[in-house]
């Protein structure tokens, strides 16, 4: 999978890819992430990529020149199956969402920033566009960086153990069950005798009670 995220942040975006599990599948890779500073193809001497809003009011606009040159200067090198938008008025993630983009080849993510963006821009380019919740970020990119996450982890040979990203949490809209690790008594709290009687179809029995308890409890909008 390829990933071009356009910002005007790219400093903002870096770290995430340079750890853990994201780092790894770039160095094995599974995926190509490249960083498009939008000020790159900013106009006029100023460098403007943004500018006040037509009718009035607060906050400025991102502009479509600059992007469209982005974006035609890509779209001119390769084909994109999808050119998202975030931006907090965009579609909820979720885990289905996640799911169908992981398996798209080349994607164009384009980070929102000020006011947001010209609405030709996401009349004429636009594919798709996704908020990650119901509260307001300075700009896409910690957003971008969440979805990029969640779709990078599901590739294929990203985790290592294959199934894991099978039984996480959301996956069977259910919540997760609880895990321990050793010691299996700590200051005197002990760990469900179950897990650790080695009698394997009843620990799954304990795991799938326990993630449909969980899941009542605090999320029964998921059991609908
Ligand atoms: Cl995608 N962008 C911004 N600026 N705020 C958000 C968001 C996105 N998703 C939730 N809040």
């Amino acid at each position: 999978m390829r990933i071009d995220i356009i910002t005007v942040l790219p400093e903002l975006l870096s770290s995430p890819f340079e750890a853990s599990i994201l780092k790894r599948a770039i160095e094995k890779g599974l995926v190509e992430i490249h960083f498009h500073n939008l000020r790159d193809y900013s106009i006029g001497n100023y460098k403007q990529i943004d500018d006040y809003q037509f009718g009035g009011g607060a906050g400025m606009v991102m502009m479509i020149e600059p992007i469209d040159k982005c974006i035609s200067k890509l779209k001119n090198e390769r084909e994109y199956d999808e050119i998202i938008y975030m931006t907090p008025d965009g579609k909820t993630l979720n885990q289905g969402v996640s799911n169908e983009i992981s398996l798209k080849k080349n994607i164009i993510i384009l980070c929102g920033h000020y006011k947001g963006v010209d609405q030709r821009v996401r009349d004429l380019f636009i594919t798709r566009e996704i908020s990650i919740g119901d509260y307001v970020l300075s700009g896409g990119e910690l957003a971008a960086a969440v979805l990029c996450d969640s779709i990078i982890r599901l590739l294929p040979g990203v985790l290592n153990d294959e199934t894991s990203a099978l039984t996480d949490t959301f996956q069977d809209n259910l919540l997760a069950p609880p895990v321990y690790t050793r010691p299996s008594n700590y200051k005197g709290i002990e760990v469900p005798k179950i897990l650790l009687s080695g009698d394997f179809p009843k620990i799954e029995k304990w795991r799938e009670e326990k993630a449909l308890e969980r899941t009542t409890e605090r999320r029964p909008d998921l059991l609908k």
